[in-house]
């Protein structure tokens, strides 16, 4: 049996311009995830930073900060049985484009860098990005 866990979401910039924040959370609570913690705000450059440590020696990475601190965003911690490995999988694929049909960037996008959301991927992480995106208050 899966142990009840929480997870981190953040609708990207392009989810929130987009209007898709309602539509995303809306998902997760359809599921049976309980929102724990809801917060807009705009991310600085070091704070994506840290956010995005350990993607830091990838080519991308330069991308990848100036895309996330280009707008607002939206985290959500969401706890619920087996909550990271379930998220991901209704997150869908990195690459939009080949997202399955009924995953959110499936059913959203064709962006790779503006994929909608992005979703821990561990429970390591999201200890980490949570740290970084609510900063050290998290409760
Ligand atoms: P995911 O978000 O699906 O876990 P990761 O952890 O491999 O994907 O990558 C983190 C983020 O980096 C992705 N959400 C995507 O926005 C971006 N990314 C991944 N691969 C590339 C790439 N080859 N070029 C540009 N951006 C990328």
């Amino acid at each position: 049996m899966s142990a009840v866990e929480d997870t981190l979401i953040v609708v990207k910039p392009d989810g929130v311009k987009r209007g898709l924040v309602g539509e995303i959370i809306g998902r997760f609570e359809r599921k049976g995830f309980a929102v724990k913690r809801v917060q807009m705000l705009t991310m600085s450059k070091p704070q994506a930073e840290e956010f995005y440590s350990v993607h830091n020696a990838k080519p991308f990475f330069g991308e990848l900060v100036s895309f996330i601190t280009s707008g607002p965003v939206v985290g959500v911690v969401m706890s619920g049985r087996d909550a990271v490995a379930t998220v991901r999988r209704m997150v869908g694929a990195t690459k939009s484009w080949e997202a399955a049909a009924g995953t959110i960037r499936g059913d959203f996008g064709l962006g790779l860098t503006d994929n909608c959301i992005h979703a821990s991927d561990s429970t390591e992480s999201f200890t980490k990005e949570s740290a970084a995106f609510f900063g050290k208050t998290l409760g």
